[in-house]
């Protein structure tokens, strides 16, 4: 380590333990990332769920080096350029029908604020003003802005905040491992718990409640699946009672359980999606949402003349990372990549449960190219500190895997063999007995 460590204030990191033994990465190719004393590491977590194609992918960095060069920036207030439209048009070709319409951001965590404002404009253009109430799920992750923090449902992400949105309220999570412990796939038990929404609606009227939203299968909060039916449920009641259904999509999207979207994968259809990471293969930031055509076309109908919707940034849409998107997408579509989470499921779900007995792992899920182990939490110690030792176990056996609360979920690029499958759980296999 040559530079100093001391200014720069590292996101959701222990800065001080990070500062004593940093863990540095200097260059990536396909499925490993390098340290800067040359030694290789597996990627088992596509990044942060974003690098889904793998790492320095050449037409993905051709395309980013000829659109700097070409057309830097432009702005996309009152002004376009042509990347813009195509890729928002190539984009639509992915998602399920009537979900037509994309407004871009630059994160996961602006395409959750941008979802959750034009739910609450949509409803007071169509003389609903009253619809402003927001619902999440507890351990929803939906990112950091003001917005998601809100309707988040991870205790540590919130209460340091203050009251952040008002008006918020949350449906009860689906994890029950006294029902579906080391389930294969989707959980058999837990539709009902759907019914929660129900629940709000006697409570709050339905009258005041604008949206919903929630992760179709919940990532950071430790690989969350929907139990069977549940999401079908979700979307019954919201139509019943006039509230839009959102999916946060910014992990499900881009292939990760096996289809484009979660949305085609559980055959539920949303009024809004929000997707960001492996839209641009994680290399240039961009987020996005996709928006049903009936809440677009209020816009365009209902508001007033000139501007209709008073949101956006100043990089919506911008020309490098457009020309990463497209590129990506070009990638997927060559390769496959957006559906291969079904051919390598099996493989995943058999590497994944053969873990099952190993000391103190109380349960093993896994959908597509996911898995999840949880730990029971170690006596009289900080939270997730068994999955944090596991990770830390893993990176020294130059294998990279992610500690989520008590559990290491496995989130690879979807271009990963069987052999490198292997790879992953077998160095689980030896790092979690050493574990106490
Ligand atoms: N929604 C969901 C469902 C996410 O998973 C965001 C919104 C926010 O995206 P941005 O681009 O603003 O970070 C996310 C981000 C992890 C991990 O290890 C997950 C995320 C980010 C960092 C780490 O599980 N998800």
């Amino acid at each position: 380590m040559t530079a100093r460590t001391d200014a720069f204030w590292m996101p959701f990191t222990a800065n001080r333990d990070f500062k004593q033994a940093p863990r540095l990465l200097q260059r990536a190719q396909g499925m490993h990332s390098f340290t800067p004393e040359g030694r290789e590491v597996l990627d088992s977590t596509a990044g942060l769920w974003c690098v889904n194609a793998g790492h320095s992918r050449p037409r993905i960095v051709d395309a980013i080096q000829r659109q700097v060069a070409t057309l830097d920036y432009a702005p996309p207030f009152q002004m376009g350029h042509p990347l813009a439209f195509e890729l928002a048009e190539r984009m639509v070709e992915l998602s399920p029908p009537g979900l037509n319409r994309v407004f871009f951001t630059n994160s996961g965590s602006e395409a959750v604020d941008s979802a959750l404002k034009i739910a609450l404009a949509y409803h007071r253009l169509k003389g609903d003003a009253q619809r402003t109430r927001l619902l999440g799920r507890e351990r929803g992750y939906h990112g950091t802005n003001f917005g998601g923090t809100s309707v988040g449902g991870i205790g540590p992400n919130r209460k340091m905040f203050g009251n952040a949105l008002s008006g918020v309220d949350h449906l009860r999570h689906t994890h029950d491992l006294t029902r579906n412990a080391f389930t294969v796939g989707q959980p058999e038990h837990g539709a009902e718990l759907a019914d929660d929404l129900e629940r709000l609606v006697v409570l709050h009227d339905a009258s005041t409640i604008a949206a919903v939203i929630v992760e179709p299968m919940a990532g950071s909060s430790g690989v969350l699946l929907p139990p069977k039916g549940y999401l079908q449920k979700l979307r019954d009641i919201c139509t019943r009672h006039g509230i839009l259904l959102i999916f946060d999509e910014v992990i499900t999207g881009f292939g990760r359980l096996g289809s484009p979207f979660g949305a085609q994968h559980y055959g539920v259809t949303p009024d809004m999606i929000t997707c960001a990471k492996g839209l641009t293969n994680g290399t240039v930031p961009m987020g996005a949402v996709y928006v049903n055509q009936t809440i677009h076309d209020t816009f365009m109908q209902a508001s007033g003349p000139g501007i209709e919707l008073f949101h956006g940034y100043t990089y919506s849409g911008h020309p490098v990372a457009c020309a990463a998107a497209l590129a990506t997408l070009d990638t997927y579509a060559e390769e496959g990549l957006l559906t291969r989470g079904q051919a390598m499921e099996r493989a995943m779900a058999e590497a994944a449960h053969a873990l099952k007995g190993l000391p103190h792992v109380i349960d093993i899920r896994n959908t597509g190219l996911v898995a999840a182990i949880e730990f029971a939490p170690r006596p009289n110690a900080p939270a997730g500190r068994r999955a944090f030792e596991t990770f830390l176990g893993c990176w020294e056996r130059g294998v990279l895997v992610r500690a989520a609360g008590e559990n290491i979920a496995i989130s690879p690029p979807l271009i990963i063999n069987e052999a490198q499958i292997g790879q992953i759980f077998q160095t689980l296999a030896e790092v979690i007995p050493t574990v106490a």
